[in-house]
Order: structure tokens, then C-alpha cells, then sequence
């Protein structure tokens, strides 16, 4: 049936003037008008990150109750050098491609270490995020003008760039961002990944593991209301983008943890029966009090699943770097033949 039929034309007519939206899968526009379409209602989390919601999310990596970044940083810091001799057995010169950058502050304290015991290195940080690429190119020269920085702005399966010869490509996929991903998904990343590798390349993941489910499920639900203000910031969106007229105030950040599935899951629940209009999509979505939109997951891992992933995928599991306080690990895989 035809988009046209479902609605009186009347409803769903944009201005007479405004060009049709694109809503093919994977725009903003597309993935809002299935995932409010279907049921339960959903929004990727990969819309979190637009200039506000980056800002929320560096508050988030600095709340007390959020331990990833920090447990990452200290494993980093603690085996910079046992990685790059496990990433680079060959002590080849090495290309570091980082999968999201960001602003890339822990990679460049990884690279002051690789350079102090003489590693040749060369840097390119990919995001979609022109803004962080600037910052991270403006602390790489104030703080390590020894190194070679090229950054890709734009997604990374599409500028990943040719491997040099002799130099061996290392990838990096950092901050537990693997975990936003469905199963499915992990897999289908990770193949890519390896599909742009040559055998004897190698990934580093950081991955967040299972733990205590109070330690999990405080880490998304932060008493100071951050990681709620980062969820809502994606209704804030959808109302400037999209021409939506969502109130936030009729909408509330709930967050979960199921320790059988090792997976924390966000929500924004209905406080009441809404309607919500886009005059960007012609749309008009219904909600029932206490009606969720699921927004985020986060998988914890455990090494036996990892493996496995990590296998069915072109890699072998060649080092796992564990953190003994809190269960979070660096995960060392190597581009099989
Ligand atoms: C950046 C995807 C790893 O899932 O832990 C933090 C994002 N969401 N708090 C995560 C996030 C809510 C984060 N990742």
C-alpha cells in the first residue's frame, strides 16, 4: 500500500513549498518515521551525537557512576607497551586507524608511549565529527608535534584508506561503542572491518564486560540527571531537524539492566497520552502513557562470546587485557589468512 493511503492527504501534506524529505534507511528522516512507526517505538542511538549531545556525552564520560572511560584509560595507560608489541608482533612501522576518534585524548596518550620506545607511527583518526577531528588535530600538535596526524572526516567504511606497503594497518574500536550494535550488527561491522585489512593486520576493541548489575545499570542512570539530559537531547533533535513538536517535559529517561542477557538497555517512557506531529515527515505518532521509545543498547561481554564473535569474523583473539577492579578488557585481534 502506498505511503498516500494511509492518511487523509491533509495530514501528512508538508508545506507546499518544502521539498520532500529524503527517507531513505539510514537518514534521520527514514529511520525516525519507521522507528516511531513501529512497534515498540525505537531511535538509534546514533543520533545521540549531534553538537549538544556530544558535549552531554563528554559530561557522561566524567560522571563518577560512568566507569568505562576511566577503566579503559587505565588499562591503556598500564599496557601501552605490552599492545603495541601485541598488535605489531613484527615491529612493522604502523598505520593506527581509529574507528571514532572523538577528540581522541586517550589514543594520543597511547601514542606518546609508542613513541617513547621508538615505534614509528603514523595517526589517522576517523570520525564523522569535523569538529572533534579539529580539537584532536589542535591537542596532537600542542602535545606530541612528533607525531604524524591525518585525519578522515566522514564514515569510515567509506575514506578507510589504502594500506601502505610496509607499514601494518592497526584499527582501533574504542569505548565500548561495539556494544550500541545488535548482535547481528557487531558481526556485520567487524566482517567489514576485516574486509579492508590485509591477513597479520590486527583490531583493538575496548569492550565492557559483565559486572555487577547495580555497577552497570548506576553507569546509565547517574543521579546528577546527565545521562537523562543526553537522552532527551535526541527528542530536542528530532524537534529542530525534523520540525517535530515533542515536549520534554512529557517524557522520562528510564534505563534498565538484564544480567541474563548482559545488556543495559535505555528508554524515554510517555508520562501521558501524547500525540507528536513532524511537519518535516507529514507525520503525526501516537503515545500511550507510559509508551516507551527504546533508544540505546549497551552489550556487556563476556570472553567466551567475544571469541567467538571475534572468530566467525576473519579474526583470531590473539590478547585480552583485563582490568582486575573492574571487569572491562582490550581485546587484541589479529586479521586471520
Ligand atoms: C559510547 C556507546 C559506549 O553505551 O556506554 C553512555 C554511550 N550512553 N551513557 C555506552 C552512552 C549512555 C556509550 N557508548
Amino acid at each position: 500500500m502506498s505511503k498516500q493511503h494511509r492518511l487523509p492527504a491533509a495530514a501528512r501534506a508538508p508545506a507546499p513549498d518544502a521539498p520532500p524529505a529524503d527517507t531513505a534507511e539510514g537518514t534521520l528522516a527514514g529511520d525516525v518515521l519507521r522507528g516511531l512507526g513501529a512497534t515498540p517505538k525505537r531511535l538509534s542511538s546514533k543520533y545521540f551525537y549531534d553538537a549538544r549531545g556530544s558535549r552531554l556525552f563528554e559530561r557522561i564520560m566524567r560522571l563518577p557512576s560512568y566507569y568505562p572511560t576511566r577503566v579503559e584509560a587505565r588499562l591503556l595507560r598500564r599496557h601501552a607497551r605490552a599492545l603495541l608489541a601485541a598488535l605489531t608482533p613484527t615491529g612493522a612501522a604502523v598505520e593506527l586507524l581509529e574507528l571514532g576518534s572523538g577528540d581522541g585524548r586517550k589514543t594520543l596518550a597511547l601514542c606518546r608511549e609508542w613513541l617513547k620506545v621508538g615505534a614509528s607511527l603514523s595517526y589517522r583518526p576517523m570520525d564523522i565529527s569535523a569538529q572533534a577531528l579539529e580539537r584532536l588535530g589542535q591537542r596532537a600538535a600542542r602535545q606530541l608535534p612528533a607525531l604524524a596526524v591525518h585525519p578522515l572526516c566522514g564514515d569510515y567504511f567509506r575514506t578507510w584508506p589504502l594500506p601502505q606497503a610496509r607499514r601494518q594497518q592497526v584499527a582501533l574500536f574504542l569505548g565500548s561503542n561495539l556494544g550500541n550494535f545488535t548482535d547481528a550488527e557487531a558481526h556485520r561491522f567487524l566482517r567489514r572491518v576485516r574486509a579492508h585489512l590485509r591477513a597479520g593486520d590486527s583490531l583493538l576493541l575496548g569492550l565492557d564486560l559483565r559486572k555487577d548489575p547495580h555497577t552497570v545499570l548506576a553507569a546509565y542512570d547517574d543521579p546528577e540527571g546527565v545521562t537523562a539530559a543526553f537522552n532527551l537531547n535526541l527528542l530536542r533533535r528530532l524537534n529542530r531537524e525534523l520540525g517535530m513538536d515533542f515536549d520534554l517535559a512529557g517524557f522520562r529517561h528510564y534505563a534498565s539492566y538484564c544480567p541474563l542477557q548482559g545488556v543495559a538497555r535505555s528508554f524515554l517512557a510517555s508520562l501521558r497520552a501524547q500525540t507528536v506531529h513532524s511537519r518535516v515527515l507529514g507525520e503525526s505518532f501516537g503515545f500511550e502513557r507510559g509508551e516507551v521509545i527504546y533508544t540505546e543498547q549497551s552489550q556487556k561481554y563476556e570472553r567466551a562470546g567475544v571469541d567467538a564473535m571475534v572468530s566467525a569474523c576473519g579474526f583470531a583473539l590473539h590478547a585480552w587485557f583485563e582490568d582486575p577492579e573492574l571487569p572491562y578488557a582490550l581485546v587484541v585481534c589479529r586479521a586471520r589468512g
